[in-house]
């Protein structure tokens, strides 16, 4: 007898995160973070939260205390919540809308809503356009202009997702097409295939002569909310997690052609087509076509699409439109950063810090990635929000770091390193005997982003200018789909670090992807040499290593041009001592 709702984790999680934003809305403290907590462990959870539950079994989830217990025991078995219910009901209408907004905490919102009984991000919008914003107590012409700057920022990030957070769903789909019998090539197209920073949709191209079954299978795969449309050549659905996935399915000997054309970019293709056309060529997603004997030139694989057009295959990350198909006409292609060539990670935090795991437990998840050695990089002490570490911890760490090295005996090794924080004039937040210390240094801004472009542009010259800084971190300090890079004059930086042989780092964490793939690029021409870090919080993070390459790869880097593609004794020779 199944007397249980089938709330999946993921329901439930989202019924523990709503409550924990309106207690934070309430200003109610703690208990938000104790909800967060339990809905990360219920939607990680490897098993299903309604069995657990029906089992009695929930004391065995971290972070589900008695309170939370009961509550998802209302969830699972009644797929509701009393609790939230009474929450909901206690603010005023609009408020938790309005306070997804940058800048707006819950005072405004409720301020907002009360005066001016705006409801909405269009009734937001159409307010702050109408400048009816400015003249509320506590807000004025600067707030107003903030607002329509975040509600901009916030409505490309209801239509694009990032990468590293899409990327493993979009395999995972893959993988289980590939498996069909009924299905003989399948692949990732368009700006996923291409490792763009940032995702509208997903799509992907499946090669079969039974597109039906296909179709069937990926409609009602696990994970799908909705069927936006469905035939045999195209069916479109909308995943839980609120992203489009295209799924196309062609016949086998148009696969290569039609892998090119959804990859596309589109400008990268209206390019390709130009050559096509030149020889009086048809280019298209069947395949390429001599229009003047109506043979098929290429179509069943997409490397025979460039090599008929006398280029050689374009790697996906280059596909721009940006000077690759000369430099392919050429063969001035840039040899790019191989995924696998990485050979230590420069930038995980661990408990020292804010990260969730010892430096041990990152230097085994290190090594079982197949690297030689990580920097271990907590922040320092001024970043109070991230637990920093003042100098006598730090010292505390290296000693800890140097046992754990004596005990791998060479097998692998910990870099003593720091993140540590550019202050207001440039000043680091250790003093120089302590990075003295350190086999490598982070510098980064974390605070006062809203200097003018000379002030930052000089602050981060000041930084570069103490001989211990190896390594600018985010260079930007860009978080994606939420808040612009700040101002900054990079070329200068860019001059300046390459006389000092200062890094730049490629932040591969998916909400940073900092320096971007086009900075990258610019930066190579002045002569920098870069360092990739994951910004791990956690082992699992580790593996966002590969956005990092992904944003290098984009920004036609090579191995050379990355530090820590390198060996240790070579990278220690890089390193400023
Ligand atoms: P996205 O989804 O916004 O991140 O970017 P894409 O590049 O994945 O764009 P999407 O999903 O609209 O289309 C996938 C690919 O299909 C695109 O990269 C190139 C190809 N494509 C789509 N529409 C056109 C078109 O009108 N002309 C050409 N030449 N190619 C197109
Ligand atoms: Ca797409
Ligand atoms: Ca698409
Ligand atoms: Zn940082």
């Amino acid at each position: 007898m199944e007397k249980l709702s089938r709330m999946s984790n993921i329901e439930v999680a989202a019924v523990l995160y709503e409550v924990a934003d309106l207690l934070e809305i309430k200003g109610v403290r703690f208990k938000p973070h104790a909800y967060r907590r339990a809905a990360q462990a219920i939607e990680t959870l490897p098993e299903d939260i309604a069995d657990v539950t029906r089992e009695g079994r929930l004391d065995e989830v971290p972070g589900v205390g008695k309170g939370i217990a009961g509550k998802v025991r209302e969830v699972v078995e009644t797929g509701d919540l009393a609790y939230l219910s009474s929450l909901r009901e206690e603010l005023p209408e609009g408020v938790q809308e309005l306070t997804r907004i940058e800048g707006i905490g819950p005072k405004k919102a409720i301020a907002l809503s009360r005066e001016l009984g705006i409801r909405t991000v269009d009734d937001l919008e159409a307010a702050a356009k109408a400048g009816r914003i400015r003249d509320l107590p506590g807000f004025g012409e600067k707030t107003e202009q903030n607002i329509l700057a975040s509600i901009r920022m916030s409505k490309t990030a209801r239509e694009r997702h990032l990468l590293g957070y899409i990327l493993p769903i979009a395999r995972d789909i893959e993988r289980r097409l590939s498996s069909l019998d009924s299905v003989l090539r399948v692949s990732l197209a368009g700006s996923i295939r291409r490792k763009k920073e940032t995702i509208g949709d997903v799509d992907i191209l499946a090669a079969s002569t039974r597109p039906d079954e296909v179709m069937e299978v990926f409609a009602t795969l696990p994970g799908v909310s909705r069927v936006l449309a469905r035939g045999t050549t195209k069916t479109s659905v909308v995943l839980a997690t609120g992203v489009q996935v295209d799924l196309r399915v062609v016949e086998d000997k148009h696969f290569g052609a039609a892998l090119q054309y959804f990859t596309g970019s589109k400008e990268h293709n209206i390019a390709l087509r130009k050559l096509a056309i030149a020889r009086n060529w048809r280019l298209n997603e069947y395949g390429l076509v001599d229009l003047a004997t109506g043979r098929v030139v290429a179509g069943e694989d997409e490397a025979g699409v460039y090599r008929a057009l006398d280029l050689p295959w374009i790697e996906p990350e280059l596909r721009e439109d940006r000077g690759e198909i000369e430099a392919a006409r050429t063969g001035t292609l840039p040899g790019l950063v191989e995924y696998g060539s990485v050979r230590g990670d420069l930038h995980a935090h661990t408990r020292w810090s804010e990260g969730s795991h010892s430096i041990e437990e990152m230097a085994e998840a290190a090594q079982a990635l197949g690297y030689e050695y990580i920097a271990i990089c907590d922040h320092a002490e001024t970043l109070h929000i991230a637990r920093g570490l003042s100098p006598e911890r730090l010292a505390d760490q290296i000693r800890e770091i140097e046992r754990i090295n004596r005990e791998a005996d060479g097998e692998f090794t910990v870099l003593a390193g720091t993140e540590c924080n550019i202050g207001m004039d440039g000043r680091i937040d250790l003093p120089d005997s302590v990075l003295a210390d350190l086999d490598v240094v982070v510098a980064s801004v974390h605070s006062g982003f809203k200097q003018s472009e000379r002030e930052m542009t000089e602050r981060v010259a000041t930084a570069m200018q103490n001989d211990h800084v190896d390594i600018i971190g985010h260079p930007t300090g860009r978080i994606l789909l939420t808040r612009e890079p700040y101002r900054i004059d990079l070329a200068a930086v860019f001059d300046a670090a390459a006389a000092l042989g200062v890094l730049m780092e490629i932040n591969a964490f998916p909400s940073r992807l900092d320096l971007s793939d086009v900075n990258c690029r610019q930066a190579r021409e002045h002569g920098i040499r870069f360092s990739l870090g994951s910004d791990a919080h956690s082992r699992e993070n580790l593996r966002y290593m590969e956005f990092g390459v992904a944003t290098a790869r984009r920004g036609w880097l090579a191995a050379e041009d990355i530090v820590n593609t390198r060996p240790l004794e070579d990278l220690r020779g890089v390193l400023r001592s």
